[in-house]
């Protein structure tokens, strides 16, 4: 039986999560270990035996860890294939596919995430004192997170937050410029194009709703609808409490 470890369905969590609910049969193919990122779970040694870096997600398959969210995604087409295929099969529109995936990792998911720190994580870290701070970064294994860690909770500088809202900006436009006229991302069907996008962009029309709202981005908002109305993106929804959809969605760390 396959395992995720997952925050639950927000942010990189998200992308494996849909994939999982889109292919198999939740509770008899698979099962979500969910962790919580405000008891800093994902720190301890028992989960960094797991996955080195003390991040999520991470999918165990017969004994062995796959990390890093696209790939876990692209993983679970190559080594278990079902129905559900989430891949075009037209080289040229997979690797269009593959050209989205490429563009939420390296640039749309860290202007989200930056602020998503600045919100949330920043107010989480500012709760512990001085000493239980320094005690919870030395447990953190990724040098830039760390570094992340003690911007949030210090404040993160106001040029970088401009420059980073900028580049939301810009991700909302490109992603609602294409939805205006394509149902899709890539290749005219659902695939990992899409997943990978919604794990970063839903959340967007709450936290950022003066960019993403019907009369501004109406093809981005038709196409996070499209999607969450999904049986499978509902299934997975429904799987997990309702406070904790909330919480990860406001963290989306
Ligand atoms: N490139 C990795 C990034 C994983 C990542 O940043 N995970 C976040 C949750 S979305 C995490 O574990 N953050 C906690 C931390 O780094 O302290 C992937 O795509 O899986």
């Amino acid at each position: 039986m396959l395992k995720l470890y997952s925050f639950g369905p927000a942010a990189n969590s998200l992308k494996p999560m849909l994939t999982l609910f889109e292919k198999f049969e939740f509770g008899r193919e698979f099962t979500v270990h969910q962790l919580n990122p405000a008891k800093f779970e994902h720190h301890s040694d028992w989960f960094k035996a797991i996955n080195p870096r003390g991040q999520v997600p991470a999918l165990e398959d017969a004994g062995r860890i796959v990390t890093e969210s696209t790939v876990i995604c692209e993983y679970l087409e190559d080594a278990h294939p079902t129905a559900a295929s989430l891949r075009p099969e037209d080289p040229f529109d997979r690797a269009q596919m593959r050209v989205w995936t490429k563009w939420v990792d390296e640039y749309f998911c860290w202007c989200v995430s930056t602020i998503g720190w600045h919100r949330y994580v920043g107010k989480m870290a500012q709760k512990l004192t001085d000493a239980e701070f320094e005690e919870k970064l030395k447990a953190i294994p990724v040098p830039e997170q760390q570094v992340k860690w003690r911007r949030a909770r210090e404040g993160f500088p106001q040029d970088m937050l401009d420059e980073e809202m900028r580049k939301v900006a810009v991700s909302v436009r490109r992603l609602d410029d294409h939805l205006r006229d394509h149902e899709w991302l890539a290749g005219g069907a659902y695939s990992l194009a899409d997943i990978c996008n919604f794990a970063i962009a839903n959340g967007l029309q709450f936290g950022f709703a003066e960019l993403v709202n019907p009369s501004d981005a109406p093809g981005l908002i038709r196409w996070l609808e499209q999607i969450a109305a999904r049986p499978a993106a509902q299934l997975m929804f429904a799987s997990v409490p309702r406070e904790i959809v909330h919480e990860t969605r406001e963290l989306n760390v």
